[in-house]
């Protein structure tokens, strides 16, 4: 590595080779220096004259302001800004803990830029302007400003609105930002991070209940991501209000992002949520199909919903419990006169395959008679305001105070208070309100002050992470207390929540627009680094008819989190609701949920251990086809199955776009050619799913909730193709850590074919063995007459033909290798 160091700054000071920033910075803190400052407007880094190197970090200064530049690997940069070069305390709730790779640094300079290299990206400072732009190896150029970074006096908070502006040229798309409900292309638009507890949200309503300051440009085939972790009020503006710019600022806190590296947005992705963690393996049955009202109780009712199910040979493997459950509203206990004994109808609700979720929010009563309220008030542990005064606010319980979920004892103490609601089954939790939402005033005045993990600030800074840190509290309590996974689902979330909870899009409505919403929406979580995402299905607020009922069920089989949930001034909202028509397609796309359990658990796997996003837009798959930009009805869930949701009512048909290579239809396997649009007829019945041919599909028989009996033999469908394909299939014991410690089976199979044969080829990784013996396999789509079969050399003497020409038989659970002639 080639260090160049140039002039010494005066105002950083290096100790043992590391510079020591921290003393200052609590000075910044507690005493700002903006009264010596008359009041100004923006003010803009001026030239470059001077650059000191510390490590991988890079302090680049004007006489006034510094900018720190860090390698964080070779594709991720960081830089921060310091207006009067005194840098704010580094903490981040964004990030995980993974490590990183810098392979090497190499540094050039000349009169007029400072270039920091690695081995994949150039970051190169033009002196005169201070201008930092981000260039490929190629020095193809990916993002540059169009300004210098600037900022502006906040005179009333202290601290500064930071800015940053960057050239976008003609042809740049721009995708994430989380759960915005618009276009899935967010060129042209402009948005605000501030989480909104939003009822019946409208269709371009901004802002929502997420705050996700993460983005992907992609031009010229090339894409990169930008990750703004300032927790203040954010804005992103995409060549909204000047067509050639794009613009990202907060109104406090640090200017401070990390530049990351494609050039493919699937390599984007797969970084940033390097950067930020991902959703560790949930338990098996939270991917089956759950149940939500507002609310279903008495016991009687919840219990009637059950056996429904059942009765109806329905599967679902979840039901919830919304707020009515607790006593007048009190999070953590239970209203007797509906539930008289939770844990014996939780039991029983288990005995019948249905796990129990239940709903906490973050306000708690003020009450001295409730031991939560009393507990917390004793240890000090709810928000205050400016002056002292408890941050008190009406929401369902009436009076309420509200736990500081920045400070680390009263997430430990939070986590702790599930121990009951543990003890007696309770096998998932529910944050929901946790923007925070209060009602009248909408959140916390600004003024609330928050631990902010020791580092002390005001709601402005601690608003949109108040509802992660609550999920978190509740996660980690949670894994403390069982030996299970965690089910936990949020409404509210900053970067990284995905660490913690899976997420729903939040109080939608029952129309068609709002369908087509919750698949761009989750498309966008998805790519935004929250992978377990889903809609209510039927839509929350207003009336679905049978039909847009049906459809949303038919796209929550492609969602990671299938949950139907409706508020409870609207009509009773199960798959029974609109007559046996409807219930029968409704059955059946609930089965096919369950038949692919196996393929969503490995696509779930290839998320948390590789980082892929379960839901992948069209334009990940092939973003050189500017087409691809802007389709946002179809996607794929994993990289085997693409599906096109119908997002009208009365659709006779639809045109596909299929990504080049080959596709089967789902329905009767018909081979159909990529990198073209195919018309698809949809009569209700018929949700257009396409597999990508080579692909390996792992199939469960059909359960009425996950576990519900041991299988014998796994039934693989194997597409052919006369290409190359990879697909792998993920097991374990579905609940439990042993996938840490290597106990899980990850089968890796490699496919390939040719006019005369086909074959197929099984590594095996983990030492996990599931009970069943034998796989079943079904190879379909086999274009020249089969002699003989192979497995592991030898050659078997039953196999059979179905009337698709599908060829059938069962080989060893273990075998390394089938050939087909
Ligand atoms: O003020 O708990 O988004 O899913 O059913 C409404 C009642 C509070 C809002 C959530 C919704 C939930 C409802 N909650």
């Amino acid at each position: 590595m080639e260090i160049k160091s140039n002039n010494m700054d005066e105002n950083l000071d290096i100790k043992d080779g590391h510079l020591s920033l921290e003393n200052e910075v609590l000075e910044q803190e507690i005493k700002t220096n903006v009264t010596e400052i008359t009041p100004i407007t923006k003010q803009y880094l001026q030239a470059v004259n001077h650059i000191k190197v510390v490590g991988n970090q890079y302090f680049i200064g004007d006489g006034r302001s510094t900018v720190c530049i860090t390698v964080i690997s070779d594709e991720i940069i960081r830089v921060r800004m310091a207006p009067n070069s005194i840098f704010l305390v580094d903490f981040s709730y964004a990030l995980s803990t993974e490590e990183f790779r810098i392979s090497r640094i190499d540094t050039y300079e000349d009169e007029s830029i400072y270039r920091i290299s690695t081995n994949t990206v150039n970051c190169t400072i033009t002196k005169s302007n201070f201008h930092i732009g981000f260039s490929d190896r190629d020095d193809i150029l990916v993002n540059e400003d169009e300004y210098p970074m600037h900022w502006e006096e906040n005179t009333d908070f202290g601290g500064y609105y930071v800015y940053c502006t960057k050239k976008a040229t003609p042809e740049e798309s721009f995708f994430g930002l989380g759960d915005k409900p618009t276009e899935f292309n967010i060129r042209g638009k402009r948005f605000t991070l501030w989480g909104t507890d939003t009822y019946a949200f409208a269709k371009d309503q901004d802002p929502l209940y997420r705050n996700i300051p993460f983005y992907i440009g992609l031009k010229n085939g090339i894409s990169y991501g930008l990750f703004f972790d300032n927790t203040f009020k954010s804005y992103f503006d995409f060549g909204y209000q000047e067509n050639d710019k794009v613009s990202f600022w907060a109104d406090g806190g640090e200017l401070n992002y990390y530049y990351i590296h494609g050039p493919h947005m699937m390599d984007v992705v797969k970084r940033y949520s390097s950067l930020t963690g991902r959703h560790p393996m949930p338990p098996l049955w939270a991917l089956g199909y759950h149940q939500c009202r507002w609310s279903y109780f008495p016991e009687k009712k919840v219990k009637e919903i059950a056996s429904t199910f059942r009765a109806k040979k329905i599967p679902c493997d979840a039901i919830y419990l919304d707020i009515d459950y607790m006593d007048g509203y009190r999070c953590f206990t239970w209203n007797k006169k509906y539930f008289p004994d939770p844990k014996k109808m939780i039991r029983d609700l288990k005995a019948d395959g249905f796990q129990t979720v239940v709903i906490i929010d973050p306000g708690i009563k003020v009450d001295e008679n409730y031991f939560v309220y009393k507990e917390a008030k004793e240890k000090n542990y709810f928000c205050r305001r400016c002056d002292d005064y408890f941050m008190e606010g009406h929401v369902w319980p009436g009076r309420c105070q509200f736990p500081d979920f920045t400070n680390p004892e009263v997430r430990d103490w939070w986590g702790d208070l599930f121990r009951e609601l543990v003890e007696m089954g309770v096998a998932g939790i529910w944050n929901d309100m946790n923007e925070p939402a209060v009602f009248g005033l909408g959140t916390f005045p600004s003024d609330v002050r928050h631990n902010y993990d020791g580092k002390r600030g005001s709601h402005r800074k601690a608003h949109n992470i108040y509802g992660m840190q609550m999920v978190r509290a509740t996660y980690e309590g949670l894994k403390k207390l069982q030996d299970k996974r965690p089910f936990t689902i949020t409404r509210s979330g900053y970067s990284g929540v995905q660490r913690y909870s899976s997420v729903w899009t939040g109080d939608n409505v029952a129309s068609w627009e709002h369908l087509r919403l919750a698949g761009t929406m989750c498309q966008r979580l998805s790519i935004s680094g929250i992978s377990y995402c889903g809609s209510d299905i039927g839509g929350f607020t207003g009336e679905p008819d049978g039909e847009l009922f049906t459809r949303w069920i038919q796209l929550g089989v492609f969602a990671p989190l299938m949950r139907a949930h409706s508020a409870g001034d609207t009509p009773e909202r199960e798959p029974w609701s609109f007559g046996e028509a409807y219930e029968k397609i409704c059955r059946e796309y609930i089965e096919l949920r369950y038949k692919l359990l196996p393929y969503i658990y490995s696509a779930f796997w290839e998320h948390f251990k590789y980082g892929f996003p379960i839901l992948r837009p069209v334009v990940m798959q092939e973003q050189d086809n500017i087409e691809n930009h802007f389709r946002q009805d179809e996607f794929t869930f994993g990289d085997k199955l693409l599906v096109f949701p119908i997002y009208e009512p009365e659709c006779k048909a639809v045109d596909v776009y299929l990504p080049k290579g080959q596709w089967y239809f789902y329905w009767n396997n018909a081979l159909m050619e990529g990198g073209k649009a195919h018309r698809v007829e949809t009569p209700l019945e018929i949700l257009p799913i396409f597999v990508k041919a080579g692909s390996v599909i792992p199939e469960s028989p059909v359960m009425q909730y996950t576990g519900e009996f041991e299988i014998h033999e796994l039934l693989l469908n194997i597409y052919y193709s006369d290409y190359q394909a990879n697909s792998f299939v993920y097991e374990d014991q579905g609940d439990g850590y042993g996938y840490e410690n290597n106990f899980y089976l990850e089968r890796k199979f490699l496919v390939s074919g040719n006019e005369h044969s086909f074959s197929i080829s099984q590594n095996r990784e983990g030492s996990y063995s599931p009970r069943y013996e034998h796989c079943r396999i079904k190879v379909i789509g086999i274009p020249f007459k089969v002699n003989k079969v192979l497995i592991d050399g030898w050659e078997i003497n039953q196999f059979d033909l179905n009337e698709f020409k599908d060829l059938i038989f069962v080989c060893d659970k273990n075998f390394r290798s089938i050939e087909i002639l």
